[in-house]
């Protein structure tokens, strides 16, 4: 069973779409789960409002892109749960461990007042992990180190107190594009990126998405050819349409002789590609009685599957 989130830091945007929630939607496996990870969007300042919304809004975007509501779950609404598994996988790993990890010492590294949370959030990821009985992890080369320390908890867990953890492991997640920003074809495009004209969200309506693709960086050439090194910005339009119409860049370079026209094209093929999951989300965000019905049963469900773990490794460990 794969485990895969998604972090509320923004409003989901084409990237997150082409290069993750697409393919989950149409390749996942029946068991595989997806979590909304809002708790781990607490480990830098943040707006508590602003958090409850996209949490809500991106729940809505999976469901309205595929995903069928019974695989997936709002991390904090099993956060009792989570709470008390990070303590007995706090107590399982010792503290060179957590400060070890790279992704810490990067966003640590001269900050004043950071949380305790980025320390020890990769300790609360193994909790997510290990609750639902994740064998398997899709994630970046970024990740990697944080699906190790789950397998070590795990392991060490069960060999100091006996069985109860699945050993997961990190997998290369399903292929997607790789969307870069507009604006910076130098730099992904992500939904936390504070400068939206080249960062494009699932929630755009038609003609804004229209305007961005329109005012995308490009270079000084005019005739589009799949060159990523040397001319990334139109590197980036190809890859985008390609991953819309299901053809490889240079196929769809071919077709295009201008810029104008591939930008015509890339904006068409975006508009389109996201109509269905737009409408849809905005249809559940309209309706929060049917957005809680879908909530409260996948994390009836969520807090069900790791419920005999949770009680296990609490007796096993000694409390209780
Ligand atoms: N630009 C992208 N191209 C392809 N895939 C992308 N993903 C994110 N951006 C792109 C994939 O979306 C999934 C869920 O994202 P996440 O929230 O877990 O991680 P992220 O990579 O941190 O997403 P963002 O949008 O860039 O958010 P912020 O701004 O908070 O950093 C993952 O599978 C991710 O690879």
């Amino acid at each position: 069973m794969r485990l895969s989130g998604i972090t509320p830091s923004g409003h989901a945007q084409l990237g997150n779409y082409l290069g993750a929630i697409s393919a989950w939607a149409a390749e996942g496996g029946d068991e595989d789960l997806y979590f909304i990870a809002d708790l781990h969007a607490m480990t830098t300042t943040h707006n508590p409002a602003k958090l409850r919304g996209l949490a809500a809004e991106t729940l809505a975007v999976l469901v309205a892109a595929g995903i069928p509501a019974e695989r997936v779950f709002v991390q904090s609404d099993l956060a009792r749960e989570l709470g008390a598994l990070t303590w007995i996988l706090e107590c399982t790993c010792s503290y060179g461990e957590a400060a070890r990890m790279i992704q810490f010492k990067e966003k640590a590294g001269g900050q004043a007042g950071v949380r305790l949370s980025l320390l020890t959030y990769p300790v609360l990821m193994a909790a997510d992990i290990l609750l639902q009985g994740a064998s398997e992890v899709p994630v970046g080369e970024d990740q990697s180190q944080h699906v190790e320390l789950a397998r070590a908890l795990a392991r060490r867990f069960n060999g100091t107190y006996g069985e109860v953890f699945t050993v997961p492991r990190a997998v290369v997640p399903l292929a997607g594009a790789r969307v870069r920003d507009l604006s910076d074809p130098a730099r992904k495009m992500s939904k936390s990126t504070r400068d939206a004209a080249g960062v494009v969200f699932l929630l755009d309506e038609p003609d804004l998405i229209r305007r961005k693709i329109r005012r995308a960086v490009t270079d000084t050439h005019t005739r589009p050819e799949y060159l990523p090194e040397d001319r990334p910005g139109v590197a980036n339009l190809l890859e985008i349409l390609a991953a819309c119409t299901s053809a490889t860049p240079r196929e769809v370079a071919e077709r295009h002789s201008t810029y104008g026209a591939l930008k015509e094209a890339v904006a068409e093929a975006v508009v389109e590609t996201l109509r269905p999951v737009r409408e849809r989300t905005r249809e559940l965000l309209a309706d929060p009685a049917e957005l809680g019905r879908v909530r409260k049963a996948g994390a009836a469900r969520a807090a069900e599957r790791g419920e005999h773990r949770l009680s296990s490794a609490l007796r096993l460990i000694g409390a209780g």
